[in-house]
């Protein structure tokens, strides 16, 4: 339903102990619930960090985040979890096998479950090659699949957690651009139009988001539709020329 997954920031700052500067500095917007936002800005602009208050790994010095209403300081680690889930930007698999590293975040998925998954994050083909398929091992860290897969099998293991808000942290640069394209294309329907956030580097990754927020030294310095940004973005036309 439409009205779940709806993130609001008032006015967040945030700095790492100890630095002089915070690496996000009064940061007001909102995520529309059922809607694509996407974070782009150059290297160490923010925007892990920007995710990471999301998922309460730290807490603002100032301003709140919420999540449909409720304060993500007085949610406990469990309702945090079901409402909100991340592909991080190194994505990691523990020992055991495809199928157990799928399932980390909803034990109960059926082995169904686990290949749409997979069908979506363009893991399909990889994990019917193994020999063992879902049951294939996969060692601490995930050495034994490449990088390029290790963040297939991460994406898939969100969409079989099902959270009410999807993050995906420069999750698809890696892919090529057709690639990127089916994954995307394939979202909507694997989230059941929950409420996503992807911060990219690409362009083409972002053009189609319902919003885009420009970060710079962590500032939001422009927000609005890739026409929107074009017409009045400085940076924005900056990244798409780059
Ligand atoms: P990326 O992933 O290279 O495109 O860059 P962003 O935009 O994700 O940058 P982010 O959010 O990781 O970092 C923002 C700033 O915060 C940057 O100056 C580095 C700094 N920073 C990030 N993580 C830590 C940390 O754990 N400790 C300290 N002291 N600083 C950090
Ligand atoms: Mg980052």
């Amino acid at each position: 339903t439409p009205e779940r997954g709806r993130i609001e920031f008032s006015g967040v700052t945030f700095g790492f102990p100890g630095a002089e500067t915070p690496v996000v500095k009064d940061a007001s917007f909102v995520v529309e619930p059922g809607k694509t936002t996407a974070i782009i800005g150059s290297t160490g602009a923010g925007k892990t960090v920007l995710l990471n208050l999301m998922l309460r790994l730290y807490d603002p010095q100032q301003g709140t985040i919420t999540i449909d209403g409720a304060p993500v300081s007085q949610l406990t680690r469990e309702q945090l979890a079901d409402a909100i889930g991340l592909v991080p930007q190194r994505p990691y698999l523990f020992a055991g096998t495809i199928a157990s590293n799928l399932r980390f975040g909803r034990s109960g998925a059926t082995e169904e479950e686990l290949w749409e998954a997979l069908r979506v994050a363009q893991g399909e083909d990889f994990v019917k090659a193994k020999e063992l398929g879902l049951d294939e091992p996969v060692s601490q860290g995930g050495t034994s699949v490449s990088g390029g897969q290790r963040q297939r099998l991460s994406i898939a293991r969100l969409l079989v957690a099902r959270p009410k808000v999807y993050l995906f942290d420069d999750s698809f640069s890696a892919l090529d651009v057709a690639t990127d394209a089916r994954l995307r294309a394939a979202l909507p329907e694997a989230t059941q139009g929950a409420t996503t956030i992807i911060v990219a580097q690409r362009v083409s990754t972002i053009t189609e988001a319902d919003q885009i927020l420009v970060i710079e030294a962590g500032e939001i310095v422009g927000r609005g539709t890739h026409d929107e940004l074009l017409a009045s973005s400085d940076v924005y036309q900056e990244i798409v020329r780059s």
